[in-house]
């Protein structure tokens, strides 16, 4: 995590707590969310383990609880946390300690954008054969091969998982569509094989969120690790989220990244400068009478390049749940 000198905070004072404007509604559960929950538990008796996929970025808070009664409590249940190369390091420990209070399942870190040497993504196969030999098959027993279903909140990097796990163990090319936005699976699909030996095959499914994120500050961190549509939120207040965050925080790595001057929680403030160094305007008709045109700051762009940055660890690494770790 990128620390900055505390001169830097003389004077300034900054949020302590996050209000979204009245109307910004943390809810997004498309007609594909509904379905493919359904489908899910229709395909549940072919299945011999759940693995669930979360962002390490936010491995206490955030999770899909309805998957316990719907999918996950069904089966045995491992936790994968993936995105582990944009997480905070120290404060791994810490990590696994909540959960391990919290679940009796298996936790594993993986990185996807990691293709050779990931020793979660290794130790997954393990993991998955040895769940599934060891406890009760659901009158599966006959079956030769193992079949396990991956599950979570959108773009957490669950078919990253799937293809990477097949390019390691099967050396095979991608079988499923992956991308930065939420919502890119749409439905539950054939099962991939992505093993031999132990012959292992695995359902995707889409993301799924809880119909409504009720906490604020979840649904807030869930948007910024991109698990929601960004215009459900309007990226300007993932933005001040995001500003928010870092200046509570205490890392200012995006003052010089934005080209501010000094740190500051005014957000309109943030992304004006910004938009105006990275030449991003909007023209606009003048409705004054004189037909002219006007130019105006593109504050959305500008958000946009703002919480990409964020995502793509331009401002260094984090674990957005460290106040209750
Ligand atoms: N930095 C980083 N990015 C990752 C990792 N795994 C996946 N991604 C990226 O995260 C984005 C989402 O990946 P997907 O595999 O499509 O995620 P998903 O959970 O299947 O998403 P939906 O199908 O929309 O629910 C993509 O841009 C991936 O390249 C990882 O371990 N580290
Ligand atoms: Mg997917």
């Amino acid at each position: 995590m990128v620390l900055c000198s505390n001169v830097l905070l003389l004077g300034k004072t900054f949020r302590s707590t996050f209000k979204i404007p009245d109307k910004t509604k943390l809810r997004w559960f498309p007609g594909h969310m509904s379905r493919g929950l359904k489908v899910m538990q229709q395909k549940l008796k072919n299945v011999d383990c759940i693995i669930e996929v979360h962002d390490a970025r936010i491995p206490v808070s955030g999770r899909n609880p309805n998957f316990k009664d719907t999918v996950s409590g069904l089966r045995p249940h491992i936790l994968v946390l993936n995105k582990a190369d944009l997480t905070d390091e120290l404060s791994l420990d810490k990590t696994l300690n909540i959960l391990k209070k919290q679940c009796s399942s298996e936790i594993i870190f993986t990185n996807c954008k990691d293709s050779t040497n990931c020793k979660g993504v290794n130790k997954l196969i393990n993991v998955v054969h040895d769940i599934c030999t060891n406890t009760s098959r659901h009158n599966r027993n006959e079956e030769r091969e193992f079949c396990a279903m991956i599950i979570g909140v959108p773009n957490v990097g669950k078919s990253s998982l799937i293809n990477r796990l097949r390019n390691r163990f099967l050396k095979k090319s991608n079988a499923v569509t992956v991308g930065p936005i939420a919502g890119i699976t749409r439905a539950v699909g054939t099962k991939i094989k992505v093993c031999q030996n132990p012959l292992i095959y695995i359902f995707d499914t889409p993301g799924i969120l809880t119909p409504v994120v009720p906490d604020v500050e979840v649904g807030m961190k869930l948007a910024l690790c991109g698990t929601f549509k960004d215009s459900e939120v309007d990226v300007i207040n993932i933005a001040d989220y995001l500003l928010y965050w870092l200046n509570k925080h205490n890392c200012f790595s995006y003052v010089n990244y934005l080209n501010l001057k000094e740190p500051t929680d005014n957000i309109t403030e943030v992304l004006t400068v910004s938009a105006v160094h990275l030449k991003l305007f909007l023209r606009m008709k003048d409705f004054g009478g004189n037909g002219g045109i006007s130019v105006r700051p593109d504050l959305s762009s500008a958000a946009n390049n703002f919480v990409t940055a964020f995502r793509k660890g331009s401002f260094g690494t984090f674990n957005l749940d460290i106040d209750i770790l």
